[in-house]
């Protein structure tokens, strides 16, 4: 399929090849988007330059996203490289270790403020250094995860930064709605990857979903990647500032 045939996207969130936006930046470029990467420190260079390799991107640039300045230069890089960015995709998230156990009465001041400012403002300050880059019907998307409307246990302080994700998402939609630019997120179910493996009990959650979710087993990152050409592709013209749950229909049920 030619679904983004002609697009070009920036990739934010590829840690390894189990990463979500590892498998969204494939289906894209199955799609025929060219892609641009980036990778939040020096320690995952390593990993996330074959991956660029790969694919073939136009570029791979350190950012890490609760710095402006690492923001901007990868805008820089971008508009360079590829005049206007039709798609960007956000698929980061973190919260100290510490805070993703036991009591969330207990999160600590600093823990709060880092999950906040690297989960769900990062997408804040995205759109808005990336704004005079979009092209017209640009698609921007979002990682995001039930903990955001239900209380799951251990997720904490990062279901407090994952609500404050989709509010952002819709406040988000309806700023840059104007220029015919969409922003949307994906609910994701749980999947083994290296910041799941930070959440005590995952275990524990993915047994859960196999034993109750109506589809009776957990997604891969691939069924997330095929929501995610959806909704970057002209398919979903019509939709934004909306949560897409891509969950075995896990958060339907009931009692
Ligand atoms: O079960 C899951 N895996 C789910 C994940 C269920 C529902 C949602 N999600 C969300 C996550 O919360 C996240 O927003 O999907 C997104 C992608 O997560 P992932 O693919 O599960 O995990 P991973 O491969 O670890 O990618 C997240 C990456 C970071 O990886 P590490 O593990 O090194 O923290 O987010 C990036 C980093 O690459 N990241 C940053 N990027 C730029 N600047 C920063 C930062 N400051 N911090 C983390």
């Amino acid at each position: 399929m030619d679904l983004l045939k002609g697009k070009n996207a920036v990739i934010f969130g590829v840690a390894n090849d189990k990463s979500i936006a590892y498998a969204i930046s494939k289906a894209f470029k199955e799609n025929g988007a060219t892609l641009g990467f980036t990778y939040a420190g020096e320690a995952l260079k390593k990993r996330v330059e074959p991956i660029s390799e790969e694919l073939n991107g136009a570029f791979c640039l350190q950012c890490d996203v609760s710095k402006d300045e690492d923001i901007a230069l990868t805008v820089e890089v971008a508009k360079e490289k590829f005049g206007k960015v039709d798609i960007l995709v956000h698929s980061v998230a973190f919260a100290p270790q510490e805070a993703l156990k036991g009591r969330f009465v207990d999160t600590p001041r600093d823990a709060f403020k880092i999950a906040l400012d690297i989960s769900a403002y990062s997408l804040v300050a995205l759109c808005k250094a990336y704004e005079p880059i979009f092209s017209q019907n640009a698609s921007v998307i979002t990682l995001t995860y039930y903990g955001s409307v239900k209380v799951v246990q251990n997720y904490n302080v990062m279901g407090v930064a994952k609500a404050a994700l989709e509010s952002s998402v819709r406040y988000l939609a309806n700023d840059l709605g104007g220029n015919g630019v969409r922003v949307n997120a994906i609910s994701a179910g749980p999947i083994k990857t290296l910041a799941a493996s930070g959440i005590s009990g995952f275990r524990t959650i993915l047994s859960q979903i196999e034993e109750r979710a109506p589809l009776k087993r957990n997604v891969t990152q691939e069924d997330v990647a095929k929501a995610a050409l959806f909704l970057c592709s002209d398919l979903s013209n019509g939709v934004t500032g909306d949560v897409l749950y891509v969950d075995s229909g896990y958060n339907i049920l009931g009692l």
